[in-house]
């Protein structure tokens, strides 16, 4: 077997990949990350990483892992150095990353991931654990009936949860005089940093009022907006790292050279540079991530459903559909009409630069990946929009069938299904239960939880009644005409 990507080997690591401009065993663990899958290795991790390049060794990572020990599995064997593959037409370029510094296996022992976070060290929290474990409600209020919340709330010292693992550690550090950290959300909701605040003050307040009135007065959440395509890793990838690199990685990170990270500026307890590595430090971010959330997230949603419906396994190859491409540049133009205008930001220089990025054929990203968790992720990219040009009585018509496509997406899924829903359950049986397609809409939309839905109702169920009258080719080729207006 070949030998293993470890420290011994970073010194004569084959062709030109560079490894950590720093000794990886003489850093500080000033962040604890919570969430620690791809993305972060292809993100904030690699932004940590130039930072630490620079000579500032107090703000090495410690990954948690909040459900499986997959990732502590791979990257412990290998000292926690993995490889950056960053992959366009043009070729691949690797580089080892060396910021993580260990990762925690939450549910092995909750009290070691509790001791980082609690250390006068660790100065940082950020999260990147996919918008279903956020608990909230349609208003954003907290889920009291989700059974983490439930779990946390009755064992605060043995906690599962987001929540409930932030709200113990801050309860920690302030019984120990300890000044609270930084919470940095990374996930894709809108208000991020605000979102998380609310929540944690609600589930503290829940546990202890004044532990509430603490978190609410002393604790920092700015928001962030992240950008950067990361397909899920693949055996042909870990293949080819390998023979590039000379050593095995048993989990390489796939990723396009583009990058982003939008940061509100509010860290009470220091930050790394990160301004001086390309990181956009500001006072809002709230332009930045509706215009990410509505025009990349958004359209990469319309092509996972509709790539489901029409066959195609990749977003490049989906793209590059005229069907769909059409569709999707509809959708960008309800979706650019609704963004805040006096921003300084350039939609149509974004959409051009994102039909490059989707276009990309050297990345697999899946369009079963992305059609994930519809119920968490349709708010932000679809319904607000939609319900923002309908309140101002604009056409949404895109808008409303991209909410069209998922409920026929999921509709026919297959079996076993292609993709997944926290919420599946009384998704399928809101899908099975009903007799006509304006049946179907109405179940799906109440089963997924959403806001205001009999405001969109009619505009959806229309949309739906012409995919399952004329199939999905016919209707789409109209949209992308321009046609169909509410
Ligand atoms: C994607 C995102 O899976 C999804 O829902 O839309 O993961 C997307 O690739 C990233 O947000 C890009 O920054």
């Amino acid at each position: 077997m070949a030998q293993r990507l470890n420290r011994s080997c970073l010194s004569h690591l084959a062709g030109a990949v560079q490894g950590p401009a720093y000794d990886p065993t003489h850093l500080v663990a000033g962040v604890v990350h919570i969430g620690i899958g791809a993305f972060h290795r292809a993100h904030q991790a690699v932004y940590v990483d130039a930072c630490l390049a620079e000579g500032d060794a107090s703000w090495g990572i410690i990954g948690v892992s909040l459900r499986s020990s997959a990732m502590r599995d791979a990257l412990a064997p290998q000292d926690c150095l993995y490889t950056l593959a960053e992959r366009d037409g043009s070729g691949e370029t690797l580089k080892v990353i060396g910021s993580v510094m260990k990762v925690l296996v939450a549910p092995e022992d909750p009290q070691v991931v509790l001791a980082a976070m609690s250390s006068p060290q660790t100065r940082i929290v950020t999260l990147t654990v996919t918008e279903k474990a956020y608990p909230r409600n349609a208003d954003g209020t907290l889920n009291v009936q989700d059974r983490t919340v439930a779990a946390d709330l009755a064992n605060p010292d043995r906690p599962t949860g987001i929540l409930g693992f932030l709200t113990e550690a801050l309860a920690r550090r302030r019984a120990d005089g300890t000044p609270p950290f930084t919470v940095l959300s990374c996930d894709n909701l809108p208000a991020n940093g605000k979102t998380l605040r609310g929540l944690v003050t609600e589930f503290a307040t829940l546990r202890d009022r004044e532990l509430g009135r603490y978190i609410e007065q002393n604790v920092a959440f700015p928001s962030s907006m992240v950008d950067r395509i990361v397909p899920a890793t693949t055996d042909a990838d870990r293949e080819r790292v390998a023979q590039a690199l000379g050593v095995e990685d048993a989990w390489p990170v796939v990723t396009e050279p583009f990058m982003q990270w939008v940061v509100e500026d509010n860290f009470p307890m220091g930050r790394p540079a990160w301004e001086r590595h390309g990181v956009e430090m500001v006072a809002d971010v709230a332009p930045f991530e509706e215009m990410k959330l509505r025009l990349l997230n958004g359209a990469h949603s319309a092509i996972a459903y509709a790539g489901q419906l029409l066959g195609h396994e990749t977003v490049a190859d989906a793209f590059a559909d005229p069907l769909i491409h059409g569709f999707v540049k509809g959708l960008w133009r309800e979706s650019a009409r609704t963004l805040s205008g006096d921003a300084g930001l350039k939609p149509d220089e974004y959409m051009e630069r994102l039909a490059d990025r989707f276009a990309n054929p050297a990345l697999r990203h899946r369009t079963a990946q992305i059609a994930n968790d519809g119920s968490q992720k349709l708010p932000q990219r679809f319904i607000n929009p939609m319900l923002e040009l309908q309140d101002a009585g604009e056409d949404a018509a895109h808008l409303a069938a991209g909410v069209a496509l998922w409920i026929a997406a999921l509709a026919d899924r297959g079996e076993p299904p292609a993709f997944s829903d926290p919420l599946d359950e009384a998704l399928k049986a809101a899908i099975a239960k009903t007799t006509s397609p304006a049946d179907t809409v109405a179940a799906v939309l109440q089963a997924a939880r959403f806001d205001r839905v009999d405001r969109y109702l009619p505009a959806v169920t229309k949309a739906y009644q012409r995919i399952s009258d004329d199939g999905i080719s016919a209707p789409l080729a109209l949209y992308a005409q321009g046609e169909f207006p509410q």
